[in-house]
C-alpha cells in the first residue's frame, strides 16, 4: 500500500477509492466585487494559491483519478436560500443582490463560476451546493457512494468555512480525508493554521494534512 507522508501520521492511500474534492474555487470568493469582497475580505490571499489548486486537480487527472468541484450558490428565486443565511455579516452586498459579476452566489452568474483556471472538465461532477457543507441538501453522498470512494483530499476555500465543514461531515459519514495544505486558504491566515492544527490534533480526529508536492509524487 502506498503512503501519503502527512500529518499527524502518514495517508494510507487507497489509489481505487480515492477522490480530490476542490470545494469552492468561485470568482465570487476571489474576486474583487465579489461575495467575499462583499464582506471586507482580501481576496488576493484567495488568488495566490490557484497555481497549487491547478497542480492538484491536474495531477489527479493525469492519476485517472477523480475530480469533484463544488460550488456555493443559490436558486434565482433564493428559496433554498434561509434568511438567517441572506442576512447575516452586514455585507455591501448580499446573496442574491446584483453586483458587478452578476447576482451574487446565484447559479449561472459569471461571478458564481469556478475560476476558469481550475474549471472542470468533461465527466467532472460539479455539486452546487446551498450551505457552507457538501453533503447537505446535495447528491454528494450518494455519488460518492455509487462510486465506491472511501477516501477524499480536499482543497480549496475557505479553509475554516466550507472546507472544514465538508471535511468534518466527511469524517463523520465514514471517508478518511486530507487536506492538501497549499491548496486551501482562508481570508484570515490564523483561522488556516487553526483549521490545520485542529483537524490533525488528537491522533488525526478529523483527518490528516499534507503537502501537496507529497501527494502528487504519491499518486502518481
Ligand atoms: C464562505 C466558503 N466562506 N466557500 N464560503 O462563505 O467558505
Amino acid at each position: 500500500m502506498r503512503e501519503i507522508p502527512a500529518q499527524p501520521f502518514a495517508f494510507p492511500l487507497q489509489r481505487d477509492a480515492v477522490a480530490l474534492v476542490v470545494i469552492d474555487m468561485q470568482r465570487d470568493f476571489a474576486e474583487p466585487g465579489g461575495f467575499g469582497a462583499s464582506l471586507g475580505n482580501d481576496v488576493s490571499r484567495i488568488t495566490r494559491i490557484v497555481p497549487d489548486v491547478k497542480r492538484l486537480i491536474e495531477g489527479f487527472r493525469k492519476a485517472g483519478l477523480p475530480v469533484i468541484h463544488t460550488m456555493e450558490c443559490h436558486r434565482p428565486d433564493l428559496s433554498d436560500l434561509p434568511a438567517a443565511k441572506r442576512n447575516r455579516g452586514n455585507p455591501t452586498l448580499r446573496i442574491g443582490d446584483e453586483g458587478p459579476m452578476g447576482r451574487i452566489l446565484i447559479v449561472g452568474e459569471p461571478g458564481t463560476a469556478i475560476l476558469p483556471e481550475l474549471a472542470p472538465i468533461d465527466g467532472e461532477t460539479v455539486i452546487e451546493k446551498p450551505g457552507k457543507g457538501a453533503f447537505y441538501a446535495t447528491e454528494l453522498g450518494d455519488i460518492l457512494g455509487d462510486r465506491g470512494i472511501r477516501q477524499l483530499v480536499f482543497a480549496g476555500v475557505t479553509t475554516e468555512v466550507c472546507v472544514q465543514t465538508t471535511m468534518r461531515e466527511a469524517n463523520d459519514r465514514g471517508y478518511e480525508c486530507l487536506l492538501a495544505e497549499e491548496a486551501t486558504e482562508s481570508y484570515f491566515p490564523e483561522f488556516k493554521a487553526a483549521t490545520i492544527a485542529m483537524i490533525r490534533a488528537q491522533g488525526a480526529i478529523v483527518g490528516w494534512t499534507a503537502h501537496v508536492d507529497d501527494i502528487l509524487e504519491t499518486i502518481n
